[in-house]
């Protein structure tokens, strides 16, 4: 039995379709998250979001710490995820995706945002971003919503 999941690859319609919230975080909810966990940093990643193993639950899963660096992980779970605040100050950051292989662009995006989401423990928390963790979890909202960070490019660029 796998501990990870097959990550999926543009054009996958999955990708571009809407994940639907969790009606609590349960067991199969937090293996989910683990095994996610265990794909993002086998890939490897910094974050991961639901619609990207094939599964349409608003679950992702993130981490910063550089571990090829002997960082301790700092793995962070978030269910049905909302931003409550966003700076209207914005901030350009290079950005890649594990399903968009080999493409990298700037993305602008507000630069500190406040997110609202129940933990890995199901209990209501918060989390204030700025810098790449600010990209990164607006990022993996936008999968959940169905929209990839090529969707902001302009096409005359
Ligand atoms: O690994 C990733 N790096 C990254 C860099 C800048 C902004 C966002 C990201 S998320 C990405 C992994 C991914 O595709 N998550 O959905
Ligand atoms: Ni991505």
């Amino acid at each position: 039995m796998s501990n990870s999941y097959d990550i999926i690859i543009v054009p996958d319609p999955v990708l571009k379709q809407t994940a639907q919230p969790v009606s609590k975080v349960d067991a199969a909810v937090q293996k989910q998250m683990d095994k996610m966990l265990a794909t993002m940093y086998e890939a490897p990643g910094i974050g991961l979001a639901a619609n990207q193993v094939n599964l349409l639950n608003r679950v992702l899963v993130m981490d910063l710490a550089r571990k090829d660096e002997g960082e301790a992980p700092t793995p962070i779970c978030m269910a049905n995820p909302e931003i409550i605040w966003e700076s209207e100050e914005l901030s350009v950051m290079q950005e890649g995706c594990l399903s968009i292989p080999q493409q990298y662009a700037d993305v602008e995006r507000p630069a500190r945002v406040r997110v609202k989401y129940l933990n890995r423990e199901g209990k209501q928390d918060e989390l204030e971003a700025d810098g790449l963790l600010s990209h990164c979890v607006q990022h993996e909202i936008d999968h959940l919503n169905g929209v990839l960070f090529v969707d902001y490019l302009s096409s005359l660029k």
